[in-house]
């Protein structure tokens, strides 16, 4: 146990900060900052898709290609919301996103740092009744991450090809395309109110209205 691991240790602002904001408790902090770090295999203090395909689970995933996509999205757009929010625990990172607002690099920016990933993982953290929730992992954030997996080109609408493209890697080639196509175009035609082809959020909030989002979107952290 309590060996040293000087070089891994986060600053105790920084595991109070990104307490508040998450709602993860010290040790579970603790804990995703090992994983942070042995993913992070060239000791970067940021990870880079590449380190995250190289996760077994995600890797083995057909959908862990648009998952680590949602993730990088979703760290990007937190990032503009919360101004750079807490610090980061990397000495070496470049100032590029540590000011308030976004600039063109933000948008381009292709690395997840500590607090984006604890961000992105706390929308997976379980709903406790008697705790007040935290608006990361709440039914509508949820909701958006699922959103984001579908919507490629980020433009806030599913598109019959989106919804394609993903029902493909789902169910592979077990299912002729042409039954794909009827499958996605049958879909859209459900969820589509307003009636222009496309999916919007709320289109797709209104389909699974009935669906246990908080429970199916929950990973158990270790205490
Ligand atoms: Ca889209
Ligand atoms: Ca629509």
């Amino acid at each position: 146990m309590g060996n040293s691991r000087s070089s891994l240790q986060l600053p105790e602002e920084d595991i109070a900060n990104i307490s508040k904001e998450t709602g993860f408790t010290a040790n579970q902090i603790e804990r995703l900052w090992s994983r942070f770090s042995s993913l992070d295999k060239q000791q970067k203090g940021h990870l880079t898709r590449e380190d995250f395909l190289r996760i077994p689970e995600l890797a083995i995933n057909p959908l862990g290609d648009r998952i680590v996509h949602a993730f990088f999205r979703d760290s990007r757009q937190q990032q503009q919301n919360m101004g750079g929010g807490v610090g980061s625990p990397d000495p070496e990172r470049n100032g590029s996103s540590g000011g308030n607002g976004s600039t063109a690099d933000d948008m381009e920016q292709e690395v997840v740092n500590f607090c984006d990933f604890v961000r992105v993982l706390a929308h997976f953290r379980p709903l406790k009744k008697n705790v007040e929730k935290n608006k990361l992992n709440g039914r509508e954030e949820k909701l958006r991450f699922a959103f984001r997996m579908y919507d490629l080109d980020g433009d806030d609408k599913i598109s019959k090809e989106e919804l394609l493209a993903v029902l493909t890697m789902m169910v592979g080639a077990n299912i002729s395309e042409d039954q794909l196509i009827s499958i996605a175009e049958r879909t859209i035609m459900e969820a589509d109110l307003d009636k222009d082809n496309l999916i919007s959020f709320d289109e797709f909030k209104n389909v699974l209205e009935r669906t246990d989002v908080e429970q199916k979107m929950s990973i158990r952290f270790l205490d």
